[in-house]
């Protein structure tokens, strides 16, 4: 624990710690404790650049004191879902889950055990790790694949870039002349502290921003001079439309496609039309996207011609239908116009997570990594998913696992439906499942079919509300971690600022507690401090070594180690400035427009170019007749997904509503603030409107993350998006929560 600053009379410290609560914005926090009280929490306000917490850091003190955090070891009494639970001890906690896992394990076999972690804090060691490596060492169990985030990012760099470390830090931002903020909010969104920093910065410094999004966002109504609105699951076409222009007016780089890249030409007949005898004129996007044809060629050209010029390809329009095809076609895009590996261009990859620093550390606390955790039994012998890239790495793409959004379906079907294994019992820590994962009724109807379920958490959520059992486990104020990230990088020590609340236990805690119940004697021969000191000295060595104030005592000081920022990090330079040194990671050691892997595939959705295809549930299903408008559900201001929802400084800044376009308001008798039911045949959800002009006829919004909350009928009153969504995924994985045709009719009841 950090003790800066001690007073012997007033027994105050201020312990000095990070937030990375799942909003990826990585913040130092200084907290005033008081007599083991926390009584304020402050920020960064020191040397530049500073790492300034948002509104929902500020407000965690309501979060750690909340009236309703769960406060011991609780077993379920009434039916499942109901929500009626009575208290018991650890002891009876800890034997009860593991003569559970034993159980199921010795019956069905070790496949039959789902255990699935978020990353509610982006942290590494209280996240996945300690429960990996106990039921890998206990016989396996079956894990998912798929990041919800930006499945459909990964896929596409990894089958053109051959990695996922596809970003430059945002200081580059300075160096762009244009920047074009495709489906991206990080006003609201963060991903990465400071990054609006830098985009007003940039903006002062002259470059020209444009916003091309569904909503008039807040991102855009502060930096941006354009606005352009588009259809959702559109976006390949509008870029493939740019391509177009590029192409046909010899605005390509053609320099840099000859030297980097393969296949382009391949790319450029579909374009044209060469192939399919459709060319994908400005024209034909715009019927497609609702972009009108000479904006698309407008921001073609400026695009091609104002260098150097950062298309920062958002990760929202990836989770769609087809998605992987949007981010294949961006990259694609930015290779043409030359924008690659140069200060103030960009890679196009995802907007978010392909950092060299923090991406790296995203992919080591999800795969536990650094626990020292051994195979996953259940893993061996399966073959690599079919349907995956192999620059995607050995640990995500075995076809033993299931991906993250379809435990329903998996539940529900098992082996007869080809699932490797019938699924028998959920191990939830971290994740709100219920609430965050596709087509909710469905996953309640799974949740009721399994044999067991235990779930770790801070809250009575949705989810919590199926558990056989709650494990209660403490908040990151109340426990030691290490996490890195930041608009420019920084790696750090989340150090514990009071004693654990109540009952609660950390994820290693409790792991251990299971681990001795279940009789693994050598589950754990370290104490936490040692493990952190080897995590701490493994990044250190990669990322700074010997630098001064980077060591594991000085975190426990200051918290952060800042990276000296004297120039910004823009990835693939190395690339560009000497190829035959650093080829890229792809097969061919180019950037591949054609992929000859996804060739062999040869799967039509899955094509070797980037290609627009359209989305089911797009506008022109034959659904739409019945739901015509096409939902969209952002990441709001005031959640971290649903973490934070329940806590009244919050709820009173922002009020849960669907956004709704005048006309399509008009059209429904809506007024401002009415309440309205959204639906569609696979749920609804009743809340107020928010009738506005700052999102697209067609389209209406409801922010993810809202509590489920049903009433006496059964109807949700919360506005949980997951209500209508379909948990359907894209061929490459993109997990698609901007996919789905819903209704609006106001609400007559009451
Ligand atoms: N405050 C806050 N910050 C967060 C989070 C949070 O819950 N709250 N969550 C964190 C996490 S885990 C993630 S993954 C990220 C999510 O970050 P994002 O995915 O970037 O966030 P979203 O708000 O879902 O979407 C960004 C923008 O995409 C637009 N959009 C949606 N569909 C389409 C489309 O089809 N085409 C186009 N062009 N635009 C579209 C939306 O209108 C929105 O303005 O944010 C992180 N940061
Ligand atoms: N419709 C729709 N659905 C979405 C999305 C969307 O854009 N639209 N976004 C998707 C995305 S990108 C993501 S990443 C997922 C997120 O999905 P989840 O990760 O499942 O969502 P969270 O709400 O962050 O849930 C984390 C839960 O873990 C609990 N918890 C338990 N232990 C801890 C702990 O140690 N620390 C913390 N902080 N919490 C703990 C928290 O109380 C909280 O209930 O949602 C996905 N769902
Ligand atoms: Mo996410």
């Amino acid at each position: 624990m950090s003790d800066t600053s001690k007073s012997a009379e007033t027994n105050e410290r201020i312990v000095r710690t990070a937030c990375n609560s799942h909003c990826g914005g990585a913040c130092m926090l200084k907290v005033h404790v008081k007599d083991g009280v926390v009584t304020r929490i402050e920020t960064d306000d020191g040397e530049e650049p500073q790492f300034r917490a948002c509104l929902r850091c500020r407000s965690f003190r309501q979060r750690l004191y909340a009236p309703d955090r769960l406060r011991y070891p609780m077993k379920r009494v009434g039916p499942r879902g109901e929500g009626k639970f009575e208290r018991i001890s650890w002891e009876k906690a800890y034997s009860t889950v593991a003569q559970e896992l034993m159980r199921v394990r010795d019956t069905y076999g070790p496949a039959s055990i789902v255990f699935f972690c978020s990353l509610a804090d982006i942290h590494v060691l209280h996240t996945m790790a300690p429960m990996h490596r106990l039921l890998c060492m206990a016989g396996g169990y079956t894990s998912l694949w798929g990041f919800m985030s930006y499945e459909g990012g990964v896929f596409a760099e990894c089958a053109t870039y051959g990695t996922a470390m596809t970003n430059s830090t945002r200081d580059d931002l300075l160096n762009s002349r244009l920047i074009i903020m495709w489906g991206w909010d990080p006003a609201v969104t963060i991903q990465r502290c400071n990054t609006p920093y830098y985009l007003s910065r940039a903006k002062e410094a002259g470059a020209r921003i444009v916003a091309v999004d569904p909503r008039y966002t807040d991102s855009a109504a502060t930096f941006a001079d354009e606005w352009i609105p588009i259809y959702p699951c559109t976006d390949a076409a509008m870029l493939i439309a740019m391509a177009y222009v590029i192409i046909t007016e010899n605005l390509c780089d053609q320099a840099f496609l000859n030297k980097y890249t393969l296949g382009f030409e391949k790319f450029r007949d579909y374009v044209l039309g060469i192939e399919d005898d459709t060319p994908k004129t400005p024209a034909w996007a715009e019927v497609i996207t609702g972009a009108k044809a000479t904006t698309i060629a407008r921001l073609a050209r400026e695009y091609a011609t104002t260098k150097p010029a950062a298309l920062i390809a958002g990760i929202g329009p990836g989770r769609t239908a087809y998605g992987e095809q949007y981010h294949r076609a961006a990259i694609t895009l930015s290779a043409m116009t030359g924008n690659i590996g140069i200060s103030g261009g960009s890679s196009a990859g995802r907007s978010w997570g392909g950092e060299h620093w923090g991406g790296e550390m995203a992919f080591l606390a999800r795969t536990g990594g650094r626990m020292g955790a051994p195979r996953n039994p259940v893993e061996e012998g399966w073959s690599a998913r079919r349907d995956t890239v192999k620059a995607r790495g050995a640990n995500t793409n075995s076809s033993a696992k299931i991906n993250v959004g379809q435990i329903a379906d998996a539940v529900l079907k098992g082996k007869s439906g080809g699932y490797p294994a019938d699924y028998k019992l959920l191990y939830l820590a971290n994740t709100n499942y219920v609430n965050q994962i596709l087509n909710t009724n469905k996953t309640i109807e799974a949740f009721k079919a399994v044999e067991f379920i235990a779930v770790q958490e801070q809250f009575m959520t949705a989810t919590a509300k199926f558990a056989d059992l709650l494990l209660p486990v403490n908040t990151f104020f109340e426990r030691d971690d290490f996490t890195s990230g930041g608009a420019t990088p920084w790696y750090g020590l989340v150090n514990k600022s009071v004693e654990s609340l109540h009952e609660s236990k950390s994820h290693l805690e409790i792991a251990q507690g299971i681990a001795r119940a279940m009789g693994i004697k050598d589950y754990n021969d370290k104490t936490e401090e040692e493990w952190l000191k080897g995590i701490v000295e493994g990044y250190r060595e990669v990322f700074a070594k010997d630098s001064e104030g980077s060591d594991y005592e000085t975190l426990r000081e200051k918290a952060l180690y800042k990276f000296p920022t004297d120039k910004p990090y823009v990835a693939f330079r190395e690339q560009i400035e000497d190829l035959e040194k650093h080829p890229f990671h792809t097969p061919s050691g180019k950037i591949e427009i054609y992929s000859q892997e996804l060739a062999d595939w040869n799967n039509p959705e899955l094509p070797p170019v980037p290609k627009y295809i359209e989305a089911w549930e797009g506008r022109n299903d034959p659904l739409a007749k019945e739901y015509p408008l096409q939902l969209i559900t952002t990441h709001s201001r005031r959640r971290a997904h649903s973490q934070f929802d329940n806590i009244p400084w919050l709820t009173e800044l922002i009020t849960q509503t669907v956004q709704i376009n005048t006309a399509d308001a008009r059209a429904r008798g809506v007024g401002k603030g009415d309440l309205v039911r959204v639906y569609n045949s696979r749920g609804q959800t009743v809340l107020p409107a928010e009738v506005t002009q700052r999102i697209m006829p067609g389209v209406v919004n409801i922010p993810e993350g809202a509590w489920l909350s049903f009433d006496e009928s059964g109807v949700d009153r919360g506005g949980s998006a997951n209500l209508l969504t379909k948990d359907a995924k894209s061929p490459g994985g993109a997990f698609c929560t901007n996919t789905a045709l819903v209704q609006v009719e106001k609400w007559m009841k009451e």
